[in-house]
């Protein structure tokens, strides 16, 4: 009941009250994992849903999407498990030209909640960002996000841009988003793809044998 009220107050905008019930969730002993699939990631699909019917519009998606994030926050503490982050290091943003950033927090969250460091470089991310931050932050990988089929060819170009810097032999690449397949991190000589966010903690450890 909580949870199908919780993706309601997701799909409606009812920041508050989302958090709220995510709050009434967490204390009826709710798996956070399953208030974040079941509760909000759920929800979010029908409003991408609604959006592409004509029925939801750009204010209302952002609505949606700014209440999701207040109930993340909510959920966040208990996806820690507050231990030395030694595991490994991983840059993560969301790249040039796409602005979607909840997917990629939920991968960095649960990342960090493994152990690792995440060097957040947020949305909108040029190639080179992401080749001056692998420079200074010395990361074994580098995770690109994309929520758009025109700004998947991004994930290239900045494999290109490690390429160019003599950068890419030294990292491993990750990348995901909605669009985005196995098959395409193949096509542009990524390392591993991953659909969702516990899968994307599986692979950084298989990749950097965590
Ligand atoms: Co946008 N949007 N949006 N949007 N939006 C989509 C993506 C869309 C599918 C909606 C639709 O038409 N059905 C569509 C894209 C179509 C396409 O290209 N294929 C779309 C569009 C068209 C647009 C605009 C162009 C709309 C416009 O202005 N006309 C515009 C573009 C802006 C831009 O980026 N330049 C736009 C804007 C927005 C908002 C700003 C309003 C808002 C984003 C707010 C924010 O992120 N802070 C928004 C939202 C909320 C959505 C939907 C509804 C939800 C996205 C989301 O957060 N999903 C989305 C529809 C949908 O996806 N169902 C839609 C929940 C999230 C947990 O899932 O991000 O997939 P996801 O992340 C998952 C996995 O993909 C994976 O793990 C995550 C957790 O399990 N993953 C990774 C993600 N990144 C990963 C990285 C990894 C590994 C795994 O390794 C590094």
């Amino acid at each position: 009941m909580t949870i199908e009220a919780l993706s309601q107050s997701v799909i409606k905008g009812d920041m508050q009250g989302a958090a709220e019930l995510t709050e009434k969730a967490l204390t009826e002993g709710i798996d956070p994992q399953e208030i974040l699939d079941k509760g909000l990631i759920a929800a979010m699909d029908v409003v991408g849903q609604r959006f592409a019917d004509g029925a939801m519009f750009v204010p209302q998606m952002l609505r949606s999407a700014k209440t999701m994030q207040n109930c993340v926050a909510v959920l966040k503490p208990h996806f820690q498990d507050g231990g030395i982050k030694t595991k490994g290091k991983i840059i993560m943003g969301t790249v040039k030209g796409d602005l979607h950033d909840i997917g990629k927090n939920l991968v960095a969250m649960m990342l960090e909640g493994a152990g690792f460091q995440v060097v957040d470089l947020g949305v909108d991310v040029a190639p080179d960002a992401y080749v001056s931050a692998l420079e200074s932050e010395q990361a074994q990988v580098v995770g690109m996000s994309a929520l758009l089929s025109t700004t998947m060819p991004a994930m290239a170009q900045t494999i290109d841009a490690l390429k160019a810097a003599g950068k890419r032999d030294g990292v491993k690449v990750m990348i995901g988003g909605a669009p985005v397949t196995a098959e395409y991190a193949s096509n542009i000589g990524a390392d591993c793809y991953a659909p969702d966010a516990g899968s994307a903690v599986v692979e950084v450890k298989k990749l950097i044998g965590a």
